[in-house]
């Protein structure tokens, strides 16, 4: 039995890494001190992991942004638009690719599978591959010579990375395949003659549906790799669901499977197909995706299980995925209520569990008993907490019935009346809620959560920023206003605070996207309506102006993705309890005047199950749930949604299904990709389609944007066309703001008139 882990967060115990990229970035670092620093972090990680006991432990896992771009990258693909003229390539390059230049697009980033991470998209249009540099042999080099530490390299799997790159066609992919082998085969030569035995090659693409054709090419690709490097010990790796083709996959000439014994069914599918006898099973047992506590001792009945099927003798012990997606350490929680932190375990405490789990297999039961009996104590100090049941709420979901779940009228009606009432212009203008989240407002936010200033100096400030930038958006001319958010760190972490059931941690931060993180809350138990959420604000900005001003809140199916959720209640179930409040709260914005109010779900098309057969339960659930919270406003109260980087052709029904009177989805980063979905159906809703990149520092000129516009209209008719930024502007500052807003303003209005010509 070996211990294993697939992957360790990057960012630190407070985010070192994050503050070292952005002050990089902003050239208060120089190259040399960024790659000190992150060498630093990198080296300690290695090292913690080894004190921990750990046996396996993963070299190369790390990144300056991303991980599929430093595989890009490592193979040369840089898309044309950035100067390279062959060899390594240089930071700047490499950022420019993540981040966008004056000259130049970034590419464009999405959703890691069914998570809150997000990648750069491979761009192969042209490609040229090469090996620019070695990266896992550098790693783990690195690690051996530094830390004495043997490690096991781990590379993005050439089937995962074709089929998440784009710039070629389905028909293509053979061919391209096959320009990516030798370079993985050169690369696992050089590990082999460096003296690295286990290396892991992460294929979650295999948690997917693919092809038969794709299935023999990947199997021939397996095949070449273990002729080729025959000492390597290479470990298929899986996980966020179980190997969708596993009959065939399962045979591929590798020495080990690793597979996800959390997300999908892969006991079932050992048991009733056997595990190959000269196989080592790598078995994702402790949950990489969520902080709570395992339960050892049903874990340990599992592993026993799953040993049974292993002929080969060799079992190796690791969680279901990658640690990135999970903070780093619970020890750094100092004012969570201690029932609660007895029921967390981070990437270091799971690491702990993996080992445990790992000792007890090899030597028996009675080798752990007592970290067994600790675990038993945690575990029922937490289910011991209070507010983990709430009787009312589970009632008060009972009782929905149907018509719950519409609007009294369909759409064409509503929208007489709402048009009736807010009387905007042709395009009508608007943004996706937040406005830049500043140094300032970030700074007086943590004055205010350490008490050093009061609640009412925090109230006025939140007060004087809307009010500044009420003016600020009436000046520029957008149509439906609004307050900008500046009461809240983050979309989800802000009604994790105010909802019952829910915790919030001071340091449980997870990387997003690049050196961006987010702190996921905690669902403990029921959720429930404690408090009006937005209201204040909101009609606090409403009443300065005469344009409407949007409401905002986050969606049930995002909320509940984006965050930690204790799984002793069903998933749907808490996600319908958060609809529930989240009604509450849309009933009130009403009542108290506001007329648009927009319920995002941007983590709605990546919380789509891997595996095909469960997507239409998911999508039902996402639905119904978005559904209860909306439904209850009044024919003339305009609902609007947000979503991002979706991919929309998959879920078209259901986007449709929600019913929302206008949607705004992001597209100007897929460089107009996704809105021929909308040119092939009949769409009656209104929408908006990002008409910049609000991701990219860059500050797009007013013909740029006009050209987006216009391309878009070949999809959507311009009576239902809206125009917004791509996304949020939290992250951008006020300059890069106000000059983007403006250039869209002034390509609106050339818009505007030459359609008018035109009709
Ligand atoms: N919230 C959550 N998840 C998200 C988003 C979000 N996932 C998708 C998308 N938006 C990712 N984008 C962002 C954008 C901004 C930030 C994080 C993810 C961000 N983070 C601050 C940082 O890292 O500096 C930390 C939070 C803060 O201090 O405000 O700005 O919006 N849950
Ligand atoms: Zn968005």
């Amino acid at each position: 039995v070996i211990s294993s882990n697939l992957g360790y967060p990057r960012i630190g115990e407070n985010r070192e890494w994050k503050r070292a990229l952005e002050s990089f970035w902003k050239q208060e670092m120089t190259e040399q001190e960024l790659l000190e620093k992150t060498g630093e972090l990198r080296l300690n990680n290695l090292q913690k992991q080894k004190e921990l006991g750990l046996e396996l432990i993963p070299v190369g896992d790390v990144s300056l942004y991303d991980h599929v771009l430093d595989t890009s990258v490592m193979f040369g693909v840089i898309p044309e638009r950035f100067p390279y003229n062959g060899g390594k390539v240089n930071l700047d390059t490499y950022f420019a690719i993540a981040r966008g230049t004056k000259d130049a697009v970034a590419s464009e980033m999405t959703k890691w599978f069914n998570t809150n991470y997000h990648y750069i998209v491979p761009e192969l249009e042209n490609a040229k591959p090469e090996i620019t540099e070695n990266r896992p042999l550098a790693f783990y080099k690195e690690a051996k010579e530094k830390l004495g530490i043997d490690g096991k390299p781990v590379i993005l799997g050439p089937i995962t990375f074709l089929k998440l790159s784009k710039g070629y066609e389905e028909k293509d992919f053979s061919k391209l395949l096959q320009a990516f082998v030798p370079l993985y085969i050169q690369i696992l030569k050089e590990l082999e003659a460096a003296g690295a035995t286990w290396i892991q090659i992460d294929e979650p693409i295999f948690g997917t549906n693919l092809s038969e054709e794709v299935i023999a090419e990947a199997r021939q690709v397996y095949e070449r790799f273990n002729k080729e490097a025959p000492k390597l010990k290479l470990i298929l790796q899986t996980y966020f669901e179980h190997i969708v083709h596993y009959k065939s996959i399962v045979d591929f000439p590798v020495a080990a499977i690793g597979m996800d014994f959390v997300h999908g069914d892969s006991l079932e599918l050992i048991k009733a197909h056997g595990f190959p006898e000269d196989k080592v099973l790598a078995a994702g047992i402790v949950n990489g995706r969520n902080v709570w506590v395992s339960k050892l001792e049903e874990k340990l009945t599992q592993l026993e299980a799953i040993r049974e099927y292993v002929k080969s003798g060799t079992l190796i012990v690791q969680p279901s995925a990658s640690l990135l997606h999970v903070p780093v350490t619970v020890k750094s929680e100092k004012n969570l209520d201690p029932a609660i932190k007895n029921g967390l375990a981070f990437a270091d405490e799971k690491i702990i569990e993996i080992v445990t789990l790992a000792k007890g297999l090899e030597e028996g039961k009675q080798c752990i008993s007592r970290e067994l009996k600790e675990n038993r104590q945690q575990l029922e100090q937490f289910n011991r907490s209070t507010d983990r049941i709430n009787e009312q709420v589970r009632k008060e979901l009972e009782q929905v019935d149907t018509t719950d779940t519409k609007r009294s009228q369909p759409f064409a009606e509503r929208i007489q009346k709402q048009q009736d009432q807010l009387k905007l212009p042709f395009f009508p203008t608007t943004t996706i809620g937040s406005l830049p989240q500043t140094k300032e407002v970030r700074q007086t936010r943590t004055q205010w959560r350490k008490g050093e200033i009061t609640q009412a100096q925090y109230d006025q400030f939140i007060k004087d920023n809307i009010k500044m930038w009420i003016a600020i958006q009436e000046d520029i001319g957008l149509d439906v206003l609004v307050h900008g958010e500046f009461e809240r760190t983050d979309m989800v972490e802000y009604f994790g605070e105010k909802l019952n059931g829910f915790d919030v941690t001071t340091s449980g931060w997870v990387q997003s996207y690049g050196s961006r993180c987010v702190k996921p809350p905690l669902v403990f138990g029921d959720v429930s309506f404690r408090q009006p959420m937005t209201v204040k604000e909101s009609v606090y900005a409403q009443s300065l102006t005469d344009k409407p001003v949007k409401g905002m809140l986050t969606g049930p199916v995002t909320i509940l993705n984006w965050s930690f959720v204790h799984d002793d209640v069903p998933r749907y179930t808490v996600q319908n309890q958060i609809a529930l409040a989240l009604r509450k709260e849309v009933e009130l914005l009403e009542q108290n005047g506001i007329q648009v109010i927009q319920v995002d779900e941007p983590a709605l098309r990546e919380g789509l199950p891997l595996d095909k057969e469960k997507w239409q339960s998911y999508l039902e659930a996402a639905v119904y749930a978005f559904r209860l919270a909306t439904s209850i406003v009044q024919d003339q109260t305009q609902i609007h949604t947000h979503m991002c980087y979706s991919e929309f052709n998959d879920i078209f029904d259901a986007i449709d299904a929600l019913d929302a009177d206008v949607i705004s989805i992001e597209t100007s980063r897929s460089h107009g990709e996704i809105i021929s979905i909308f040119e092939e159906n009949t769409y009656e809703k209104e929408i908006g389609l990002g008409v910049y990149d609000i991701h990219s520092p860059r500050i797009p000129s007013k013909d740029e944007i006009k050209q987006n516009i216009t391309n878009q209209l070949k999809a959507i008719s311009p009576t239902k066309f809206w125009i917004n930024p791509d996304c949020g502007l939290k992250t951008r500052n006020e300059t890069e703001t106000i000059g983007a807003l403006k250039a869209m303003i002034e390509a609106v209005k050339e818009i505007r008139k030459e359609e008018l010509a035109v009709s």
